[in-house]
Parts: C-alpha cells; structure tokens; sequence
C-alpha cells in the first residue's frame, strides 16, 4: 500500500539508514519535544555518505527547478557550521550532474563570528550582494535557524530565492500559549509564504515513515513510536 518514494529520495533514506544518520530512540529536541527518532547530518563523514548527501540535495534541487516556474539561484548558501559541508557537496554535485545548468554557480558560507582583520567580514566564497540565494541545511523542526540565516543573507545585501533542507519534520510550531495539542501550521509551511518562494526538503517524515514501513528495515516497535509520534506532532499544513 502507499505510494513508492521516487528514486532519489529512497536513495537518500537508505544512504541515511546504513550510515547511522537516521536514528531510532529517544532524543530530546532543540524545542524540547522528545522524539523516537532523530536526525545527524553531522554523520554525514565518509567519502562515500557525503557523495550521497550531494547527490540527493542536487536531485532534489533539480526536480524542483521543473515543479516550480521560475526557480533559479545564483548562488547555494550554507549557514555555518552544519549547513557548509551541505552546500559545498550540493554545489558539486550541482555542476556533475547538470553542467549546463550549473558548471558555474557560486557557493559560500557565513562565519559564526564576524572577522576583523586579514580579508574581514561575516561571508566565505561568493559574494552575497544582488544574487539569488538558496539555502542549504540539513533539519527544519521550528524554523528558528533558518530564520537567521534569511536574516544574514539579506544584510548582505542578497535576495533568497529558496530553502532546502535534508530532512522536513513536518512538525507543528508551538502556540504562544504553549498549547501543542492545537491545530498549527508547519514551520517549512511559514517560511514558503512568508518568502513566496521555493522551501522543500530531500525526505519528510511521512516520506521517512513509507519507506522504513516498505523496507521493513526498522522494527515494528520503532515504527509504530514514529507513527504516534507524527499524530501528536503534526502540522495542519
Ligand atoms: P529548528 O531551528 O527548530 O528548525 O531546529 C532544527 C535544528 O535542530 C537542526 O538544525 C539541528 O540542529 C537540530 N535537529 C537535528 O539536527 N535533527 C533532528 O532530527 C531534530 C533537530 C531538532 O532539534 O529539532
């Protein structure tokens, strides 16, 4: 039953699963939440697993550009530190994959501390100023570091033409009141209208949850957590 992940994307979970990136148990989030299940891009560490995280971020990049009329960027932007090894593996890809696209689009990365001597300044790589910017990161939960990458990218003077991240939680934001158990929109969904451009992930959780299932490759028990889990979480949108 269900529908079959396209290929990339069962690529990508499978790459995830045997590289230990994709892991089952329970973690306590950035927002608090306890997950069954979590996310570390940092593990991406082998010759081989990074070719897989290019890969994918490039497949997925490509595929969006024919969903979405008038996608285009000049430049892919990872925000330090995880999201920099992500773009520049992205980028590469980027210009193997589809050269006549690609050969020749530009790739930097922010500093978490500004410079104050030698060349200066917060950016690595190309320039941010009048180009289009996509970034590049690896989880979206709340949305609060993607927020301040948006932030820095436009002090730069750049416009940002798009988000992309490995992996879509799909996950309810928390009211003000702190109520989780109201109906509340994702975070990705925000930001996609708050930029009114392209925001998508290689997998999301419902991808993560029909592949394990088709697989069988994650107990019955983990799988079932995951699943009660996304009812409890899940965004509206
Ligand atoms: P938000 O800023 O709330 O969207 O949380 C995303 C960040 O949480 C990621 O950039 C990671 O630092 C971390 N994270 C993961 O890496 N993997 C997960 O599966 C979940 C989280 C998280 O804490 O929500």
């Amino acid at each position: 039953s269900g529908t079959t992940l396209a290929p990339y994307k069962a690529e990508f979970l499978q790459a995830a699963l045997d590289g230990g990136i994709l892991k089952f148990g329970s973690f306590e989030l950035k927002s608090k939440r306890i997950s069954p299940y979590f996310f570390n891009a940092g593990d991406f560490y082998t010759a081989k697993l990074q070719s897989a995280v290019g890969t994918a971020f490039a497949k997925a990049i490509i595929e969006a550009r024919t969903q979405f009329a008038g996608f285009e960027f000049d430049v892919v932007f990872g925000p330090a530190y995880k999201g920099i090894p992500l773009a520049t593996l992205t980028n590469l890809k980027l210009g193997e994959l589809d050269p006549a696209a690609h050969a020749d689009t530009l790739c930097s990365f922010d500093r978490k501390e500004a410079k104050t001597h030698g060349e200066g300044g917060s950016i690595v790589g190309a320039p941010l100023k009048g180009k289009k910017v996509l970034i590049i990161d690896d989880v979206v939960t709340a949305g609060t570091a993607k927020r301040e990458a948006i932030d820095k990218i436009r002090k730069e003077g750049g416009i940002v033409a798009g988000i992309v991240v490995a992996v879509d939680r799909q996950e309810k934001l928390t009211p003000p009141d702190g109520d989780d158990s109201k109906p509340m929109p994702s975070a990705m969904g925000e930001l996609r209208k708050e930029l009114g451009a392209p925001v998508f992930a290689i997998i999301t959780l419902d991808d993560i949850i029909e592949g394990v299932k088709q697989k069988s490759l994650v107990s019955a028990e983990a799988v079932k957590d995951i699943e009660e889990y996304r009812t409890k979480y899940k965004a509206s949108d």
